[in-house]
């Protein structure tokens, strides 16, 4: 069994993203299951055209994509992603978008096919915080996840996918004034972990 999985690249000014930073801590095989880890770059077409390289080269069972979400105070899989593209922020590559389609004519939202439920009382029961979420957001992650919905629909049906957000980590506080939630990159990780293993048993378990 194969499964990729991508964190980001540092973007707005930060120096790590603690989402690829949980993905290198995290083993490269997970319960007999091979591990494809790669970090994407914070643009929103670069990063789309990357995966789609990724899922017909490695033909993988699943797909977990990750991000870092300020501000958020869990682990938190992705229950939706919609067809919006819209930041005021550029991406790295300087590209803005503005209530545009992630693809035109495409349907308003798609669900994510991860075991996120799963995920989330897996979470919990180790201690780590965990909560499903219901946006993430209108930036590159969103878009990432419409698009491997997407692909994953029209294309490969059998494959499972969706998004995961995680926090800041604990050294991004550093020469910030403002308070935000953080967790020690270890317990990100561990985290990343635990919901990598949730979508394992369940594709083993064909649910
Ligand atoms: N988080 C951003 C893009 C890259 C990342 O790690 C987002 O939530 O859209």
């Amino acid at each position: 069994m194969k499964i990729i999985v991508t964190g980001f690249a540092p973007f707005g000014g930060e120096k790590i993203n603690p989402s690829y930073e949980a993905v290198k801590l995290i083993p490269d095989i997970i319960d007999g299951c091979e591990l494809i880890k790669f970090e994407m770059p914070v643009s929103y077409d670069a990063c789309r055209t990357i995966l789609d390289w990724m899922i017909a080269s490695h033909k993988p069972d699943g797909v977990i994509c990750l991000g870092q979400a300020k501000g958020r105070t869990a682990i938190t899989p992705e229950y939706v992603a919609i067809n919006l593209k819209h930041s005021i922020s550029p991406d790295n590559s300087g590209v803005s978008y503005l209530d545009k389609p992630v693809i035109p004519d495409g349907p308003a939202a798609y669900f994510t096919t991860l075991p996120v439920r799963q995920m989330v009382n897996d979470l919990q029961a180790a201690d780590i915080p965990g909560f499903v979420s219901y946006s993430a957001g209108t930036y590159v992650c969103n878009c990432l996840m419409y698009h491997l919905m997407h692909i994953l629909k029209t294309s490969y049906p059998e494959i499972k996918g969706g998004f995961i957000h995680v926090p800041y980590s604990q050294e991004q506080l550093q020469n910030k004034s403002i308070p935000f939630y953080s967790m020690g990159i270890n317990d990100i990780a561990k985290g990343v972990e635990i919901c990598v293993r949730s979508l394992v048993n369940s594709i083993r378990n064909n649910q």
